[in-house]
């Protein structure tokens, strides 16, 4: 059969997926540290002060699986396009700043938000991620041209001077229980100087999106996303049992229309919980992950085991080693599909975070009458 023409439509995370974004490892840095990112690396860390291009033996074996993921979605019949990754090891600037190394095209929900027929390229909040829309163009502008009602937007990008950051955040001496408070105070490493927003803190549920208020996505950005989608109604989530809020896909996941996983250690407050409760929906706790440390030179926590990708409301692709969350969910009634994807999450993050929706089957519907 001769391949379909593309169409851009996806209005939540768990409708029959036909259409994919998987991202590559190739060329993949860890940036020099940068305001945003700091906090993010506690001191034991294995990546604090190691920065440049990462060892050749772990992008292949990220890239293998990469790929196996994509024959995977493949023989399922979904359609898989990849991004074009640049050259990553070399210094960017914009007026304002500089720094050494760009990052990769690993995630690439971090970075476009799929909204109906609209593909956004988020502002970021990383000056080393400034640029990473740029692997993304080739695929946009090849849908731009194959789907007449494709909508192709950009939101305004950052400054990211030092004012967008809190220099406080900056110290290694900060302690644990000082960084609780702060989460719990709303006072992140990202200042209100600028809408600035990773499309990875946004949780598409038909009229309704849910966004992480946290490191990466500040209230002016959440603002910005509120007059954007003007038909939409915005829900501002927090979750102070994360020291290091950044992205809300290890943290709050939708599996289908009335049921949503919730890390255990960082619950949705009470008075947050009430849309779903009202709603009928669950709010279950995620199984615990597998394992007890992310592997070397990972930058998000064990709790990628529940950044799981639904390929249709009942089926998801689970991380293979993650034993007790491919448990869990096939006790939930699931058709679990084991993934292989470990040596990928150092690049950043596992399946929800590696894929962007472009073409999900269904309509935009009201799964929270009760407001
Ligand atoms: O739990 O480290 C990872 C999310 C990556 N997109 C965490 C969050």
């Amino acid at each position: 059969m001769k391949n379909k023409k593309t169409i851009v439509n996806s209005w939540n995370e768990w409708d029959p997926l036909k259409h994919v974004i998987v991202g590559r490892a190739d060329g993949c840095c860890i940036p020099p540290a940068e305001p945003a990112m700091a906090p993010k690396i506690p001191e034991e860390s294995d990546m604090k002060g190691k920065f440049g291009p990462r060892p050749q033996d772990t992008i292949d074996k990220a890239n293998f699986q990469l790929d196996n993921f994509a024959s995977i979605l493949t023989k399922r019949g979904i359609k898989v396009d990849r991004p074009k990754p640049i050259n990553f090891n070399q210094k960017i600037g914009t007026p304002d700043w500089d720094i050494d190394t760009m990052f990769g095209c690993m995630p690439p929900r971090d970075v476009i938000l799929t909204l109906g027929s609209e593909m956004l390229e988020a502002t970021m909040s990383f000056r080393s991620r400034w640029f990473e829309y740029l692997c993304y163009r080739p695929i946009l502008e090849k849908f731009f041209e194959e789907d007449p009602k494709m909508i192709w937007s950009s939101a305004p990008k950052p400054r990211l001077t030092d004012e967008s950051y809190r220099d406080n955040y900056l110290s290694d001496n900060i302690t644990l229980d000082q960084r609780y408070e702060w989460v719990r105070d709303k006072k992140f490493i990202t200042t209100e100087k600028e809408p600035l927003f990773d499309a990875a803190d946004v949780l598409r549920m038909g009229k309704d999106l849910f966004i992480q208020h946290g490191f990466t996505t500040n209230l002016k950005g959440i603002e910005w996303i509120k007059r954007h989608f003007s038909n939409h109604r915005i829900h501002i989530l927090n979750f102070p049992g994360d020291p290091f809020p950044t992205h809300i896909d290890a943290t709050f996941t939708p599996l289908k229309p009335g049921i949503m996983l919730n890390n255990p250690e960082r619950r949705l407050p009470e008075e947050q919980k009430k849309i779903f409760y009202n709603n009928d929906w669950k709010i279950v706790d995620a199984a615990k992950p597998a394992h007890n440390q992310p592997p070397p030179l990972c930058y998000s926590s064990v709790w990628l085991s529940m950044n799981v990708l639904m390929i249709d409301p009942n089926t998801v692709c689970v991380e293979s080693s993650e034993v007790y969350q491919m448990d869990q969910l096939d006790k939930l009634g699931f058709e679990v599909v084991p993934v292989p994807f470990r040596d990928a999450y150092p690049f950043g993050g596992a399946l929800h975070c590696a894929t962007t929706d472009v073409y999900r089957e269904g309509k935009c519907e009201d799964y929270f009458p009760n407001q």
